[in-house]
């Protein structure tokens, strides 16, 4: 093919694979099947990859993500991103159009209603069709630029169908229930903490600095407000709305427009009563004025339209009988009654469990096994038991009482003054070692990957561990005997919990999973004492007068070295190679001040290891050159970044050149 034929051949797979990427991710009605959209996509990676200088932003490949961030650089918002005023009933839905009504002077006033999606809100700008930046809503007036994050999310276009000047829109980005559950099933599977829904895992995944990470998120967005455009008169909220629709935007489904607040408030109602059929999370409906001129006149306070109103739905509930109550020990001992429903659809989930916190919450609820219970879902993953149902007891209903001793391994339980938990005194209690290895494998602990939860609970069953530090005993022919593991995933196993023992001091005491000892204190301990030994030498003074580092943590610190059992481990540790020294990320600042950029294939270094040498010596690397970049890196087959660094008259220098630069030659 000549340069002209492949860059047609290019244009017309881009072309193709964005119209197939809008029928499946925005309209949701799929006109080829995976393989031959997989297929056509390989073509134009192969293509793109051979032929660099017709790369360009808005082609498809470039949602995969890749580009990794130094931080987050800060967008100032032209137009204001306002939050909407909260209304919770009826009658302050209609003193909202009273207001509404009488600044206007009108007897009704046409609405439009939507689903109030409950995700993040972000700003999308567009110059000439193209997306240029996208940014987080922040405090409203500075948010934070997310674009690589954002081209992640295939139903956000990179180009629209018309090539206006400049529009700036508005969206909420959510997870769909689905892509919820899975990432929470996948963390649970590898040890990771869970998100507590939706919400909480879009905002996680839109600040995370590899974009790979964002990609693989599946998050989605619907559209809903143009903040600012230049090129396009429009009248009104309803025809902006299909304004965008045909631009290519996703925007919120079943939206509508009514005269007087009558009409509106049904509408409102319907939509939290289907609420439970949908595929995403919403918290409630939105009301706002149609016409932009109406609106005009109408204005806004300093945080809010006074022309829009949100119509938050209460928590969801729901009835159902609790057929028994399980007991739960956790990490540190303490036993937490379950409920055990009989499975009830509450907020677009199954649930067959809640939480009953503790023994006084039971009693002060009087909450009775064979009980009709009311249930409720307020943000979070776990439900929890709201009220009983006494008139629709019938006799046979059986109190609960905590027992004397662990469900798990017989010891006695104590419940210590001032404290509503009660707590396993056993700490060699195996529903106790199971939840510490859990925390010790976890990913701000020792980050050992591919050790999840039920990998652990059959290296405790078949005894090749009883603790932590047993896991550094653990050979290739222990793990190849348990379930679902072949030579090569026996392989990675055994190699990620060797490369665990670097981690270092601070990494390790949050691992060990000392009461009150969270990542943050673990950190400020480990960089004051530098090494294990030191910080057990230390006195409850000397440690509660290190700032942040309160009296009951200070006394947990002590508390927990005094026991022989603790120093024990610690030893363990020690033999088996486990770092317990802390040893600062910085190993020098000459690079200190210094951008970097990374590409091609370096001859020797990977890049992640080129990276860590310059952040460790004070450098910043960043996904793109810039003005701003004091050296390109280049290896083999560098590509447009070379030549933007040749364009920009930055330094580019070689790995070796690199080297030397670290060793002050
Ligand atoms: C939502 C949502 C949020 C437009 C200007 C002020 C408020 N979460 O679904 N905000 C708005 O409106 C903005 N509409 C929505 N549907």
């Amino acid at each position: 093919m000549t340069k002209e034929q492949i860059k047609d051949k290019i244009e017309e797979l881009r072309k193709t694979l964005t119209q197939y990427g809008y029928e499946y991710y925005v309209l949701d009605t799929p006109t080829v099947s995976d393989f031959e959209y997989d297929a056509k996509m390989r073509e134009l990676i192969e293509l793109e990859n051979e032929n660099p200088e017709f790369n360009s932003p808005d082609s498809p490949t470039q949602r995969v993500g890749g580009e990794v961030s130094e931080g987050f650089a800060e967008v100032t918002h032209t137009v204001q991103m306002q939050s909407l005023a909260d209304v919770f009933s009826k009658e302050e839905l209609f003193e909202f159009d009273e207001r509404v009504r009488s600044a206007l002077g009108v007897d009704s006033v046409e609405y439009v209603t939507e689903m109030k999606i409950d995700g993040l809100s972000v700003s999308l700008e567009y110059e000439n069709g193209l997306f240029t930046r996208g940014s987080t809503r922040g405090n409203g007036f500075v948010g934070e630029d997310i674009t690589q994050n954002l081209k992640t999310i295939q139903s956000i276009p990179l180009k629209l169908n018309e090539a206006i000047p400049y529009l700036e829109v508005r969206g909420e980005v959510y997870m769909p229930q689905k892509s919820f559950i899975k990432l929470n099933e996948q963390r649970e599977a590898s040890g990771q903490p869970l998100f507590a829904n939706p919400r909480n895992a879009a905002a996680g995944s839109l600040r995370q600095l590899d974009s790979k990470i964002a990609a693989e998120r599946k998050l989605d967005i619907f559209v809903f407000n143009v903040q600012r455009v230049e090129g396009k008169e429009l009248t009104n909220h309803r025809q902006s709305l299909d304004w965008l629709a045909d631009l290519g935007f996703k925007i919120i489904p079943g939206n509508q427009t009514f005269d007087g607040i009558s009409a509106a408030y049904q509408e409102v109602q319907r939509i939290g009563e289907n609420r439970g059929n949908l595929t995403f999370d919403i918290d409630g409906s939105v009301i706002k004025v149609n016409s932009f001129a109406q609106r005009e006149i109408l204005g806004t306070t300093s945080k809010t339209p006074k022309w829009a109103a949100a119509y938050k739905f209460p928590a969801e509930q729901q009835k159902t009988k609790l057929l028994d109550v399980v007991l739960q020990v956790g990490r540190t001992g303490v036993v937490t009654p379950n409920a055990v429903l009989e499975p009830v659809r509450i907020a677009g989930s199954t649930v067959s469990r809640a939480t009953l916190h503790n023994i006084d919450n039971i009693k002060s609820k009087d909450i009775r096994i064979g009980d009709t219970v009311v249930i409720e879902k307020a943000g979070d993953i776990i439900p929890a038991v709201v009220k009983v149902i006494k008139e629709d007891r019938c006799g046979t209903e059986v109190e609960f009482n905590m027992p004397e001793n662990c469900p798990v391994c017989g010891e006695k339980l104590i419940r210590e003054d001032g404290e509503a938990a009660v707590r396993c005194t056993n700490s060699n209690c195996p529903a106790q070692q199971l939840r510490s290895i859990i925390h010790f494998v976890s990913k701000p602990a020792m980050d050992i990957d591919g050790l999840g939860a039920s990998i652990i609970e059959q290296l405790l069953d078949e005894k090749l561990i009883a603790d932590s530090a047993d896991l550094y005993r653990l050979k290739y022919d222990d793990i190849i005997k348990l379930d679902r593991f072949a030579e090569k995933s026996a392989m990675n196993l055994i190699n990620s919990i060797s490369e665990s023992k670097s981690r270092g001091l601070d990494r390790l005491l949050f691992g060990l999973g000392i009461r009150m000892i969270g990542s943050r204190a673990a950190k400020i301990l480990a960089e004051r004492y530098g090494n294990i030994d030191a910080l057990m030498a230390a006195t409850r003074e000397e440690l509660s007068d290190i700032p942040e580092i309160g009296e009951k943590m200070s006394e947990s610190i002590v508390e927990y070295f005094k026991q022989d059992k603790s120093r024990e481990l610690v030893n363990r540790f020690k033999e088996l190679s486990v770092s317990t020294e802390y040893t600062s990320t910085v190993a020098s600042d000459i690079l200190s001040g210094k951008t970097f950029v990374l590409t091609g294939t370096l001859p020797t270094l990977k890049r992640s290891e080129a990276k860590s040498m310059i952040e460790s010596n004070g450098g910043k690397v960043s996904g793109s050159v810039s003005k701003k970049t004091d050296y390109v890196v280049a290896g083999e087959e560098a590509g447009s970044k070379l030549d933007k660094a040749n364009a920009l008259g930055i330094t580019v220098i070689t790995e070796e050149e690199l080297i030397k630069l670290l060793n002050n030659e």
